[in-house]
């Protein structure tokens, strides 16, 4: 006997398809359901989807004891690509356990000393990159560039030459397309003949896939046999599990690389635009950020961070922190209840429901973030951080299933950012408004920057 608050009036049949835009669902819900929260539900044909926005809520929905991952008809519709892979597999798949597993020790923080310097070689190949345009720069395209590059060779060595040539590799932009399919079938999946659309859909996008499968299987193939395990990939093909010697099979392995290629860039790519974004219109962080870089990172402008110094940047740390959340560029994740519950005392979930939590309103509930819509690194101050309620700040998730590239994103995010500031002075246009852009993820658009060197090379 739960009823949910509810915006409008419902049509019969549509329920409230009227209210969601196709092209943007998560940006058409945040501002469907603003005043609707805590907790509000959506009836698309003969789906429910209920939609938590505050604080206390998910943090009660982010308690693993009673809630675990669900996997909404959006996730579902991905396994067509991604299968059994780490960020689509249910929770009681063999193939998650074994993967987390095998996975864990290469995603840990001292893990992230063998990516150091990929990471700092492409941030530097950006840089060339810039200097040797003229003019304003997209930031979000450039940042896409340099997270698809750090992560393809990060995880299988490959190249794919984004800073050579002027439009993205065919590979790019066919994954996009391809998983683009995939969340406009998993809109469909409840409509009267949804089913049908999206085999069309697969159908129509067919060769597309067939392309980046076959792309990634032959890059599988051509290193197998081999026993180095200097990347994702090395480690995927000759690590086996220590008690059952279990490994990944060639199929898993491909569902992981493109689990990785599609959660790794975009997300940090919108991540380090939204935290630009940001700095070029607060130019007390802007400076404050740059006083930091500059202290660490000293004279030379072309000066790099250690390893070990990456973690020192507190400041920079604080200034992507409140971008994420503002702009969490996962903007949501859905939870099921173990067994019977009853969710705020009020709302009974049984193991078949889910509930999304949408980040976007969490981190902007006004019980727990005082001035939501201001940005203020500081909030992210140790002694500030631990006065605000457990799990009111979730941009990586929550659980077992939280974000296993949570440590890679923040250290190549970082390094980035100091790098950056450290050596150009930036400025954004002030007849800007910030537009995002909903893809699987959430980035801003068109968003440029003009970059000026701060000081001769020593
Ligand atoms: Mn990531 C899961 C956010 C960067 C690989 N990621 C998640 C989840 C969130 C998330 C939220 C949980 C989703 C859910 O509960 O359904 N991830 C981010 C953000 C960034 C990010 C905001 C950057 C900023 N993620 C990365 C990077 C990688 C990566 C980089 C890989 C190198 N993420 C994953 C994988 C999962 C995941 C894999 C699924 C983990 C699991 O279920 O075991």
């Amino acid at each position: 006997g739960q009823s949910f608050p509810h915006a409008g009036r419902r049509k019969p049949f549509i329920g409230d398809l009227g209210v969601s835009d196709p092209r943007h669902p998560l940006l058409s819900l945040l501002e469907w359901g603003a005043d609707l929260g805590p907790i509000y539900e959506m009836r698309i044909f003969r789906q429910n989807f209920v939609f938590v926005s505050g604080a206390e809520l998910a943090a009660e929905l982010c308690d693993e004891s009673r809630f675990c991952k669900a996997l909404p008809p959006a996730i579902t519709a991905l396994r067509h690509y991604a299968g059994d892979g780490l960020f689509t597999a249910y929770n009681d798949e063999p193939n998650w356990q074994l993967a987390h597993e095998l996975l864990m020790p290469a995603f840990t923080k001292s893990a992230m000393q063998s990516y150091h310097p990929i990471m700092l070689e492409t941030a530097a190949e950006l840089f060339d990159y810039w200097d040797r345009q003229s003019g304003p720069v997209d930031v979000t395209r450039s940042m896409t560039k340099l997270t698809m590059e750090t992560l393809s060779r990060a995880a299988f060595s490959h190249d794919f030459g984004s800073f050579t040539t002027s439009q993205p590799h065919p590979f790019v932009g066919a994954m996009v397309r391809a998983l683009e399919t995939g969340r406009r079938k998993g809109g469909l999946l409840t409509a009267p003949g949804g089913r049908l659309i999206g085999r069309y859909l697969d159908r129509r996008n067919a060769e597309q896939q067939a392309y980046v499968d076959k792309l990634l299987d032959d890059l599988i193939a051509e290193r197998s046999g081999s026993d180095d395990q200097h990347d994702l990939l090395g480690i995927m093909l000759n690590t086996e599990h220590a008690e059952t010697g279990e490994k990944l099979s060639a199929l898993n392995i491909r569902y992981q690389i493109l689990t990785f290629l599609v959660a790794g860039h975009e997300t940090t790519s919108g991540a380090l635009s939204f935290a630009l974004y940001y700095l070029s219109r607060n130019p007390d962080c802007l400076a404050a950020a740059q006083r930091e870089a500059d202290e660490i990172l000293g004279d030379d402008p072309a000066g790099v961070p250690t390893f070990e110094q990456v973690p020192k940047f507190r400041y920079i740390r604080r200034c992507l922190d409140e971008a994420l959340r503002i702009w969490p560029t996962v903007p949501a994740f859905a939870r099921s209840p173990r067994e019977d519950t009853t969710l705020g005392d009020r709302y009974l979930m049984r193991p078949e429901d889910w509930a999304v939590i949408v980040l976007g309103q969490v981190h902007r509930d006004p019980a727990v973030w005082e001035d939501p819509d201001v940005y203020d690194p500081d909030r992210f101050l140790p002694a500030n951080v631990k006065q605000r309620p457990a799990h009111s700040y979730k941009p990586f998730g929550a659980g077992l299933r939280a974000c296993i590239g949570r440590q890679f994103a923040l250290h190549e995010a970082v390094l980035v950012l100091a790098c950056l500031l450290h050596r150009y002075d930036l400025a954004g246009d002030p007849g800007y408004e910030l537009t995002v852009d909903e893809r699987l993820t959430m980035v801003p658009q068109d968003f440029e920057v003009t970059l000026e060197p701060r000081r001769a090379p020593v």
